[in-house]
Parts: C-alpha cells; structure tokens; sequence
C-alpha cells in the first residue's frame, strides 16, 4: 500500500488489478519506499507489457489460469463428451492429372497470399546454438531455410504473375513471427543476405511476448528468481500468431488489398514448397476456410492427428489432436489398442505437419469476435500424485492449429494429404534422440532433413522421365538414411510439376553417386548423362541447354562424429561434410542462348 505513492496513476491501476486477483505475493519482499524505487516502477513495465499483449489482459490470464488448473488437477478429459473418428480430407498423389490441375489453381490464387512462418521457437530438442532459420537446409549449396523460403515465395509470386497475364506485378507479404529468444538473430540474418532478394517492404518481423508463470493451483504469478522485481516468463505457443496478426492491422490491409489467402508454415521443413502449389489449388478449388497440409503418420509419431471430434450433442469439429494425446483419447473411446497402425502400416489419422491455409475474409471475421484468442492448455509438472503443488512453475500454452476449435460447425474445414516424401521433413531433433526413434519411424533429423531433399528432387526427376540410379543406404550420426543423388534446384527453376516437365527432355540420366546444382531459371536438360558434380549457375536472361556425357570424380560424402566439436555445429549435427573432390562448373552470367554438350 505504502508504495502506491510511488506510483503513477496507470501503474496503480495494474497494482489494484494484481491485488484484487489474488497475487500480493509478489510484492511481499518490496521494501519500503525510497528503496528501489526505480525497479518497482520497471517492474510495471513488464506488467503493463504483459497485460497488453494478452487479449482481455492479465485478469482474464489469471481467470482461465485458474479453470485450467482446477481441471487439469481433477483429471478432467479435455474431449470429454467427443468421440474421434477419420474426416475425409483430399489424398493427392504426386504428379498426376488432378495433382496437376491443383498445382495450376494454387499457382493462379497465390497472387493473392500472404505466407506467415512462425519462427519463435528455440527448438530445444534440436539443441543447435543458432536460429533454426539459419541452419543449412542442404550441404551442398549451404543454402539456409530462411533463403529457402524466401526464394520459393518470390519464385511463386513470379509464375503466379505470369500466369495470370496483363496483372500487375504484386508482392506477396511475409510475416515472420519471432519472439525475444529469435528475434534480434532473425533480424541480422535478413539485413546481412539483403533479404535473400526480397524487398525489406514485404517482410514483416512480429514479435511474440511470452507470458506469465504460474507457481500454483490458484494461479499465483511467479516472481522471476534472477530478479525479485520481474514476474517469471515462459513462451506461449506458436498459437500467439493470431493474435498477433490480428493486433497488427495486418488482416485488414491485406483484405483491402484484395488477398484472398493466408499461409502459415514452420522453421525448417525444406519440401513444404514443393506441396503449397496443388495444397492452396485444393483451398481455392473446395472453398476450405481451413486447410491443414498432412502426411501419413506412423502410430505414436510426435506430430499430431487430425481427427473428426463428434460430441454426444451433435456438434462437430476437424481438429489437430495433439500427439500425446491421441492415445489416451482413442482408449477412452472404445479403441482399445490407442494409437496404432492400420492395414496401412500407419496410423488411419492424418498426421499433421502445422501448415495451415486460411481463407482470409471469414479468419478477420472470426478473430474479430474472438481478437485472436485460441483456446490454451496447461501442462504442469507435479509434485506428487495429490497434485497440489508443481516441480517448477507452469504456464498457459497455445498451438496456431488450434484456431478452428471456436468455428462454428458450419465452417469448412478439410486436409489435403501428401506423401511425405514430398511434403515434409523438419529439422527437429538433435542427434542423440534421431538415433533412437524406433525403427521405419522418420528421425526428423539435420540428417534425415537433407537426405529427403535429395530423395523427393530425385523422385520428382523420375516422375519427369530422368533415369535416377536408385538409392544406397548408409548411417551417419547412428540413422540409417537413403542417400540418393544430390540433387539442388533453385526455387525459380521449377515451382510445379509442370514447369518442370517442360526443363527436362530426351534421355537423361543421373547415377546415384552425383551431385547436381542449377542455379537458374531458363536451364534445360536434354540427353545429359550425369556421373560426377555438375554446377549451372545462370542468370536471368541466359538460356542455357545442358547435355551430353559429364563425368568426373564428384563430390564424396564423408563421415563426422556429432561429438566431434573441431567440427562446425551445423555439420557436426548432420553427421556428413562434403568433400568437394571435382566437379565441371558452368556459368552463364550475359544474357544470350547457350549450348553445353561436351
Ligand atoms: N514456435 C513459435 O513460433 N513460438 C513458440 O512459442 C513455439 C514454437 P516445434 P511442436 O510439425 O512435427 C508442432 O517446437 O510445437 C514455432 C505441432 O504442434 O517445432 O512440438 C517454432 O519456431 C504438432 O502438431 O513443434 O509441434 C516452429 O517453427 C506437429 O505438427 C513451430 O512453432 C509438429 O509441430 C513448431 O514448434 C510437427
């Protein structure tokens, strides 16, 4: 009370706020005034920050606090009353007619789409010292996923504008959410690389705050143990996106603008691109307000299901259930075995890979009701089995794809479902924790990250009529991985299927122990047969046609011990480094029409 007089007449306003919900302790240790008085009125700077950042404030925070508290104490189901079942989704299939004819619509509507990454995440289970953002998502060319993905979106921009003639040339926005722990690197990666070649206008950072901690069951605010006048913080969720485009205005804008279409995606799945064509093709041609993108998912795999949720009243929902607790869901519903494999050899729920299309005029208008809001969960550690008190402080957490849980019934919500091949392969754990992933499960490793790159732009190739050596098998970091040839392209090479088709022609052919780089839009493969490391690097107006025999000693994979610490981080995590023995390079840097056919 006494040190209210120190302060001014908004930051009185949050001391009540605080007292009358219940957390006097966090001031119980606050001496007398004259004391410190500088750091009491900063520590209502965190508070007003706090208090901004979560919609309906740090009242409302403590209030479900408390509700989820009180029900994760009772045991309570959170799908009480829901029964979970398959939802019909679409199933695509690389490379044919209708795959095809998706890939046409979705390049046609993404003019008309704002692509938002989330990228606040330290990804502990990785345990790598940098942003995600920057590890390489291949050796060969060390191009980072951040590049990767700002490439990709300018070489979708183009062929969209292309394809849709007379338009202007638009510039589809980026949105990058950070958070403290990624933002400031995030920043410095993109201002060093010129923004990858973006314009620094179509790159929005928004950065998410992180909340409050939790000491008990009644929701007391925990005081940061490093500094008695800070409250405790932990990260939210990825699920802040929304409430953080909300507040942004970036929504409106859009809308005004015309976009149509809002694309999230995660830090470090390099084949997301190659299924965001046919997956935004299947939003536009089905009208879904909600698209999940989904592979088939190995029982028990940590990435979630979408399921169809059927409550004893008749409501309904298309929903991510989370991977830890599908299992216990599908016990408590008559499904004995829990999460198991089907017929199939994989679980019959879609596995989810957190790529979300949104159509944008019903998303402004539902988080106009809401504000962003998505619905939380708490998950502490207790103590003992009288669940009173906790191992170390918790807070409320929440996932971006649990935004369709406050749609009506009527919303349209589907999936578009992908071989994985094609569609996903993160980078997420470290190396120790790949190797023990039980056997035909995927590692979601640096290692097997890399490798799927090379697999689906080899099979890609196959598709299109390239004879590719099949693959050998080897271990590195203790994984048992396809190595297939290495093989690169830039985005602007091929976005569809299609454009790829009209690169390649004759009989080509590629043995397994190759490496191939194209660096380049106008680049033609006709009759090459390739053994060896081939580099083409060719500027915008080239024409480049490659052919012929090329062969050489190439580019050889050589091992590294992940303990190994003389060795860079980012090699060291994927187990391999790449010898480059020889190659035959070919630059193209005039404009003018070329022939290579030694
Ligand atoms: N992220 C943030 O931006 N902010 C945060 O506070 C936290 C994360 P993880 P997770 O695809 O395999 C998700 O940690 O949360 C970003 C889905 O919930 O990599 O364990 C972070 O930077 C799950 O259903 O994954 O699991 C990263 O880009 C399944 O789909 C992204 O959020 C799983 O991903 C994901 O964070 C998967």
């Amino acid at each position: 009370q006494k040190n209210l007089a120190i302060l001014s007449p908004d930051q009185i306003e949050l001391a009540k706020m605080l007292l009358e919900t219940g957390q006097s302790n966090l001031f119980e240790h606050w001496p007398e005034p004259g004391v410190d008085d500088e750091k009491k009125r900063n520590f209502f700077d965190q508070v007003t920050r706090l208090n901004a950042s979560y919609p309906g404030g740090l009242a409302s925070y403590i209030q479900t606090a408390r509700e989820l508290l009180a029900d994760s104490k009772a045991g309570k189901n959170p799908f009480d009353g829901f029964t979970p079942s398959v939802p019909s989704g679409e199933n695509l299939t690389f490379g044919d007619g209708n795959f095809v004819k998706f890939e046409e619509a979705g390049i046609r509507e993404v003019r008309n789409a704002a692509f938002v990454l989330v990228a606040g995440g330290l990804g502990e289970r990785l345990g790598y010292n940098g942003i995600k953002l920057a590890l390489p998502s291949v050796s060969t060319t060390g191009t980072c996923f951040l590049q990767h993905y700002i490439e990709s979106i300018l070489a979708l921009q183009d062929a969209s504008c292309r394809l849709v003639q007379g338009k202007y040339q638009t510039q589809i926005p980026f949105v990058i959410m950070t958070s403290d722990d990624t933002h400031a690197r995030t920043l410095e990666l993109l201002e060093s690389n010129a923004y990858f070649g973006m314009k620094p206008t179509q790159v929005k950072l928004l950065k998410q705050e992180k909340v409050a901690c939790l000491n008990d069951n009644d929701a007391k605010l925990a005081v940061d143990p490093y500094n008695k006048y800070r409250i405790q913080t932990k990260p939210h969720g990825h699920g802040d996106v929304h409430s953080l485009l909300y507040s942004s205005g970036l929504l409106n804008l859009w809308h005004d603008a015309g976009l149509k279409w809002v694309l999230f995606f995660q830090d470090t799945n390099g084949l997301l691109f190659k299924a965001i064509p046919a997956a935004l093709g299947v939003s536009s041609t089905k009208q879904y307000q909600v698209n999940s993108l989904a592979v088939p998912r190995k029982a028990k795999e940590a990435i979630g299901g979408i399921t169809k949720l059927t409550h004893a009243d008749g409501r309904t929902m298309v929903i991510n259930v989370e991977y830890n607790q599908l299992d216990p869901l599908l016990r408590a519903t008559g499904y004995g075995d829990g999460d198991v494999n089907c017929e199939t050899g994989y679980s019959p729920f879609p596995g989810n890979i957190n790529q979300l299309i949104l159509e944008l005029g019903p998303y402004i208008k539902e988080l106009t009701k809401t504000g962003g809001a998505i619905k939380e969960f708490v998950n502490p550690k207790y103590k003992d089995s009288s669940k009173t008190s906790f191992k170390s402080s918790t807070r409320l957490e929440c996932m971006m794809q649990d935004y369709p849980k406050t749609l009506l019934p009527s919303a349209r919500v589907g999936f578009t479902a992908m071989d994985a091949w094609l569609a996903y392969a993160p980078v997420k754990n470290n190396p120790e924790d790949a190797a023990k992933v039980p056997k035909g499960n995927p590692y979601h490793s640096a290692t097997s990250g890399e490798m799927a790159i090379y697999r689906a732009n080899s099979l890609i190739l196959r598709k299109a009529g390239v004879q590719i050596d099949d693959p050998v098998l080897q271990v590195f970091n203790g994984q048992e991985v396809e190595v297939w040839p290495r093989i690169t392209w830039e985005p602007k090479w091929a976005v569809t299927f299609s454009e790829m088709r009209r690169k390649v022609g004759g009989n080509c052919s590629i043995s397994q122990k190759s490496t191939m780089i194209i660096k380049g839009r106008h680049v033609f493969l006709e009759d090459l047969s390739l053994d060896g490391a081939l580099v083409i690097n060719s500027v915008e107006d080239a024409e480049v046609k490659v052919g012929g025999s090329v062969q050489n000693k190439g580019w050889i994979l050589e091992h590294v011990d992940h303990k190994d610490t003389s060795v860079p981080e980012e090699v060291r995590t994927r187990g391999f480094r790449i010898n480059k023995v020889e190659q035959l390079e070919m630059n193209y840097s005039e404009p003018g029409k070329f022939c290579f056919n030694p």
